[in-house]
């Protein structure tokens, strides 16, 4: 029986020296020492059939046998948990030397920065901002705006018609007749961004929908020269201080004088809207008292300035939605 013990210790030791993993080990431990059909702890059941001065000499030989297989098992789950862990760890290092992974970064829309730019600039300018629909009452895209009836600007400004009483307005000037139906006391400087949609060719320089920018302001003694100046300072704080912009005669129904605004554009001048002294005929509908009362107002074409800030000859570029154009600004 001390052969059997001998050799089945060997075994043992062999087994758990070799165990490549703590699951080998596990089972090893079990294949030996366990409690029920461990080869080492299954000895003590035949320790009946040694006579009585063996049974003691075996019974300490077993004991030390067992303590030996047992310290072996501790020092190589010692090892292996080690290697493991260090296996592990190996596999979840960062390298932080490897390049990271770029994130599409989302930015504005150039006309977005636009309209931010106008509203920056023109908020600047003593501006207070108000919000028309786009889907605009006739009288208040036309009636309001002393339109006759019979006016050639109807069809100028040739459009989406929604109903007997509503069209997609043609021109921010709309909220004008918005805003006086508030009564509010002058002097005031208001003004609105947002979209136009005229039933048009779409070309370099037109869209059927576009954005456009109003501004109007009462007061007492305005005058073209207030005008101009304002629009000049616009102009400057929109496209820099050595911008060109050049005033003619033009005719707008709602204005009297009126005039056309321009900007340099390379060798070109690009007609950037319309601006003049509000008509009497429009302020009396106010209920302002225009012996005392004056005012100016002007509406410009927002798509065309990125065109001028960039130098970009075509407006089509903006609305078609190609990333290689859109991503260089
Ligand atoms: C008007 O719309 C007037 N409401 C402007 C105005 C306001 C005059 C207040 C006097 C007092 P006009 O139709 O010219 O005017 O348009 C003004 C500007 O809008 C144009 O110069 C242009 O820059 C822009 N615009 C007009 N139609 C288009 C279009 N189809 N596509 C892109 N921009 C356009």
């Amino acid at each position: 029986m001390t052969e059997e013990l001998e050799r089945i210790e060997a075994e043992a030791l062999r087994t758990i020296g070799d165990a490549p993993s703590l699951k080998e080990l596990d089972e090893a431990d079990i294949a030996y020492l366990g409690r029920k059909a461990g080869k080492l702890t299954g000895l003590l059941r035949n320790i009946g059939s040694l006579s009585a001065d063996q049974k003691p000499l075996f019974g300490q030989a077993l004991n030390e046998a067992k303590a030996r297989v047992e310290a072996a098992l501790t020092d190589r789950k010692a090892l292996l948990a080690d290697a493991e862990r260090s296996a592990r760890e190996l596999a979840e290092t960062l390298d932080i030397t490897l390049p990271g992974r770029a994130r599409p970064r989302g930015r504005l829309h150039p006309l977005t920065t636009t309209m931010n730019d106008v509203k920056r600039v023109m908020t600047g300018l003593g501006f207070e901002f108000f919000d028309g629909p786009d889907i605009e009452e006739y009288k208040y895209n036309f009636d309001w705006l002393n339109f006759p009836p019979d006016h050639p600007a109807f069809d100028e400004q040739a459009s989406f018609y929604v109903d007997d009483t509503h069209l997609l307005r043609t021109q921010t000037t709309a909220l004008q007749g918005r805003f006086f139906e508030l009564h509010r006391e002058p002097p005031y400087r208001i003004a609105t961004v947002g979209h136009c949609f005229r039933y048009e060719a779409v070309d370099a320089t037109h869209s059927h929908t576009f954005h456009q920018v109003d501004g109007f302001s009462v007061g007492e003694g305005l005058s073209l020269a207030d005008l101009k100046g304002v629009l000049a300072e616009f102009s400057r704080g929109m496209f820099g201080p050595d911008v060109v912009v050049r005033f003619r005669p033009d005719f707008f129904p709602f204005v009297e004088p009126g005039v056309e605004v321009a900007i340099k554009w390379g060798d070109r001048w690009l007609e950037l809207g319309g601006a003049g002294l509000i008509h009497p005929n429009i302020l009396r509908r106010a209920g302002l008292d225009t012996e005392k009362y004056t005012g100016f107002a002007f509406g410009l074409g927002i798509d065309r300035m990125p065109m001028i800030r960039h130098k970009i000859d075509d407006l089509r570029l903006f609305l078609d939605n190609d990333l290689r154009f859109l991503q260089q600004f």
